[in-house]
């Protein structure tokens, strides 16, 4: 039971006063004059739109601090096993509009603010994206916990509170450059929490001793202390009161004895820079992606961020006064890719040095608590720490460490005897100079249960990466979740008015929280009227992203054209140089057409945008090259409206969801086996866009269930890919033709300076080829010819946009989360009432 801090007879004037929410356009705009005129002390004579913004976040977050703090008292109260989602990123982007349309109020929002003088649309534009990720992998935990509320679990996310999110991108003379992200001012979103604080130590030493019965035991001594502080965010559930909790850790200096010493010895230079040092933990999100560089830094954000975490788990389990064996009944946490792992060794060091629990009971705790979920097969992506690293800035974690694999190699040892090539190849400590800590496999050894993230990756962990660890523990602990996205940010709040056509034949919004009832639409495929409605949409959209196009690049475009867009970081492995040759290829066949036949072709827009890691050198040549592609094609009269091509600058969560509509087809198009899964296939077809793509991640099931016939697939298949390679090395390789042509009119300087893009060519005619760009490049030219045919029999394309957007039921994370309850975490929904 929970103690109220109000006694009963009290309680009664409480309840009378006890906040209420609007629910009309009156009240919300009383509301929204109340915030501006005393919460920001403007008045009607020095509101902007974004006081106006700031106004109307503040009476949303009314609403959802009143239903925030009844899930939390339910939740408390109702004792149900609860699911930590352990994240270092959460890509959330803008919070309004998703309030808005959560909580159902956006209509009565959107007039309020047209009687006061504002359009909605300006006021939500006002805010700033949270941008605490990176990619794929971060946006999937927003989505995540969009589901996990709309469903009623009882879930909490746990992430850093970075003061500087993702960079921001600009493009000056055709190159990247890296904008910090402050985004923390004024942020209407988040509710600091002083009093929640937890201490975190690092470096030290570990001193053994007896302890009461005489057992040896292990304390962790004479460290660094940093505080962490929680900030909460609340998480509202679309159509429920359900509005779950997502804390954030930030860090800074502890109030311990150390600083007044400090202080009191009047070194006040040197006590600062301790709070600056500690500050510094969760300053910055690593811009990475699907890349592990090792840095000191990074491990200390993943330690602060995980031990903060697990004591605040722990000592909420601890109020319950249950035993210990319980724990695992009561909590579930998963583990998004290896970054949290050291919440393993933390909890089992809380369970045996602090809790005075035996190494088995603790372990047993620990292996039942955790889940494991790889997103990528990616050598480069697997993290190891460096054991120096690790023994000095975590003395005990790496003895515990050390101890789980010890009797992990026993386990190994007894099942297969002999086999000293498999100990040191499962081994959590790999035997190089320096040795280094295998995360993943630390993961898989601390979880009961280990996921990849669509059929294909799930499988190939199976067979390649996690090979041995089938062997050993049988097939049970691995299985596959694919992956999904929040129909409500991707479908109704993206694209108001497709969601408004869906819900008019359908008979209203309930395909938002059961996506499969899409399946109804297939039925009007056929229907003249529903399929100029269908078309008129899509017509609107790319008109609104030609118009944001004009703005932002100044480049007019002819919505007309079909829109070709490849929207995601840019990586090798995601071919954004296999889709700018093919789109210098088609450059240059336009350009060789006569008049005559240039009547035929299908023009287009080729759409590219993303952000290229800073260190990342290739990544950032091909986004030169776009851009110097972008300005000679676009002003080559030769061409006019048959192509253009534009770089979308700063791609994001915003941005994406002016583009998603806005698509005729998006390219997915990374070498077969090399993405995990992708999302943004799943967005783009959700919208009603048809893709290009590779036999890879999630368009395989993806074109399971919209069928053959409404994708473009082209390329090698995963199961060739190594073949293949080896050839490249020593075989006798020869680029494509067609290839070789668009290299000599790169390296003649068609788009500016050779030398610039020669890394970028060479990579491909000299070392290897490792993505086969060239491999795939026939069949890719190929297939966008088809992709031009079938653009021209509009009535047939839209047939197949329908019938995808039908077939996407699927994709929803919330049958990805309703597959993790059931299957790994075993939690059961807890309906929040009145
Ligand atoms: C992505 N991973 C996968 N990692 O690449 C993508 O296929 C998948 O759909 C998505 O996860 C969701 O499962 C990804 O985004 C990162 O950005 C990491 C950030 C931290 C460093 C290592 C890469």
């Amino acid at each position: 039971s929970v103690e109220a801090s109000i006694p009963e007879p009290l309680r009664e004037a409480w309840l009378k006063h006890s906040a209420s929410e609007f629910t009309t356009k009156e009240e919300f705009e009383k509301e929204l004059v109340r915030h501006i005129e005393t919460t920001l002390a403007r008045s009607l004579y020095n509101c902007d739109e974004h006081a106006a913004y700031s106004g109307t976040a503040l009476a949303f977050r009314d609403r959802l601090i009143i239903e925030w703090n009844r899930t939390q008292q339910r939740q408390t109260l109702s004792d149900q096993k609860r699911v930590y989602y352990l994240s270092l990123e959460f890509l959330m982007g803008r919070a309004l509009d998703n309030a808005m349309l959560n909580v159902g109020q956006k209509e009565n929002a959107s007039e309020g603010l047209k009687d006061l003088g504002f359009r909605v649309e300006d006021v939500i534009s006002q805010e700033h994206d949270a941008a605490l990720g990176n990619g794929g992998l971060g946006r999937l935990a927003a989505c995540f916990l969009d589901s996990m509320a709309t469903l009623n679990y009882p879930a909490w996310g746990y992430g850093l509170r970075y003061r500087y999110g993702i960079f921001k991108q600009e493009i000056v003379d055709g190159y990247q450059v890296e904008i910090p992200d402050y985004w923390l001012d004024n942020n209407p979103w988040e509710f600091p929490r002083h009093e929640i604080t937890v201490d975190i130590q690092f470096y030290g030493n570990v001193r053994k001793y007896q302890d009461a019965n005489g057992k040896t035991a292990n304390s962790w001594e004479n460290g660094e202390i940093v505080q962490a502080v929680a900030y909460d965010v609340p998480i509202p559930g679309y159509g429920t009161k359900t509005t779950n909790n997502l804390r954030l850790w930030s860090s800074k200096a502890s109030t311990g004895e150390f600083d007044f010493q400090k202080f009191n010895a009047g070194d006040y230079e040197s006590a600062v820079a301790d709070q600056q040092r500690a500050e510094t933990i969760s300053a910055v999100l690593y811009p990475n992606d699907n890349l592990e560089r090792g840095k000191e830094l990074r491990l200390k954000q993943q330690y602060f961020w995980c031990a903060a975490s697990l004591h605040d788990i722990v000592r909420r389990f601890k109020k319950t006064n249950r035993a210990w064996n319980e724990f695992p009944d009561q909590i579930a946490i998963q583990l998004n890719d290896t970054h949290p792992t050291l919440a393993i060794v933390e909890l089992q060091r809380i369970l045996i040095d602090l809790e005075g629990l035996s190494w088995d009971e603790g372990w047993n705790i620990v292996t039942k608590t955790f889940g494991y979920t790889n997103h990528t097969v990616l050598p480069e992506a697997l993290e190891k720490w460096s054991v120096p690293l690790l023994q000095n800035l975590l003395p005990r974690h790496l003895q515990i460490i050390y101890d789980v694999n010890l009797f992990f190699l026993q386990q190994v040892e007894k099942k297969f005897p002999n086999d000293r090539e498999l100990l040191s190849r499962v081994s959590i400590i790999e035997e190089s100079h320096p040795q280094m800590v295998r995360m993943a496999y630390l993961a898989i050894i601390g979880s009961h249960k280990v996921n990849g993230v669509a059929e294909l990756h799930s499988d190939l962990l199976k067979s390649t990466l996690f090979k041995d660890f089938v062997n050993i523990y049988g097939p049970d602990r691995f299985t596959n979740v694919t992956n999904g996205v929040t129909p409500r940010r991707w479908l109704h709040q993206a694209n108001p008015a497709l969601s408004a056509l869906i819900a008019k034949k359908l008979g209203g919004h309930d395909f938002l929280t059961d996506l499969t009832l899409l399946d109804k639409l297939e039925a009007f495929v056929d229907d003249k009227e529903f399929r100029a409605e269908w078309s008129e949409i899509k017509t609107q959209n790319k008109l609104r992203l030609a118009k944001f196009i004009q703005e932002t690049t100044g480049f007019k475009v002819n919505p007309k054209s079909l829109f070709d867009v490849q929207v995601k970081r840019i990586h090798e492995y995601k071919r954004q140089q296999l889709n700018i040759f093919g789109i210098i290829h088609r450059y240059l066949t336009i350009k060789a057409m006569t008049p005559e036949q240039k009547k035929k072709v299908v023009p287009r827009v080729s759409i590219i945008g993303g952000k290229a890691a800073p260190g990342y050198w290739m990544a950032k040549t091909i986004i030169h090259l776009v851009n110097k592609v972008s300005s000679v094609v676009n002003q080559d009269p030769d061409v006019g409206d048959l192509l253009k091509v534009i770089f979308i600058e700063d791609y994001n969560v915003s941005k994406a969801e002016i583009i998603c509509p806005a698509s005729d087809l998006s390219e997915h198009i990374s070498t077969a086996g090399t993405e995990g899964s992708g999302t943004s296939n799943m967005k783009f077809v959700m919208n009603g866009g048809l893709i290009i793509g590779t036999c890879d991640g999630a368009n395989i099931e993806i074109t399971r269930e919209i069928g053959e016939q409404n994708i473009f697939l082209f390329g090698n298949l995963a199961e060739d890919v190594e073949e293949l390679r080896h050839r490249h090395l020593y075989g006798d390789f020869k680029v494509d033709p067609q290839l070789a042509k668009v290299f000599e009119a790169v390296k003649g300087g068609m788009f500016g300076d050779a030398k610039d893009f020669q890394a970028l060519c060479s990579s491909i005619e000299e070392h290897g080829d490792y993505y086969l760009v060239s491999d795939d490049f026939n069949s890719y030219i190929t297939t966008h010819e088809m992709v031009d045919e079938a653009f021209q029999k509009q009535d047939e394309w839209l047939a197949k946009s329908i019938t995808s957007v039908a077939r996407m039921g699927f994709f929803s994370t919330d049958r990805v989360i309703n597959e993790y309850a059931d299957s790994i975490w075993n939690v059961e929904p807890l309906v929040v009432k009145d």
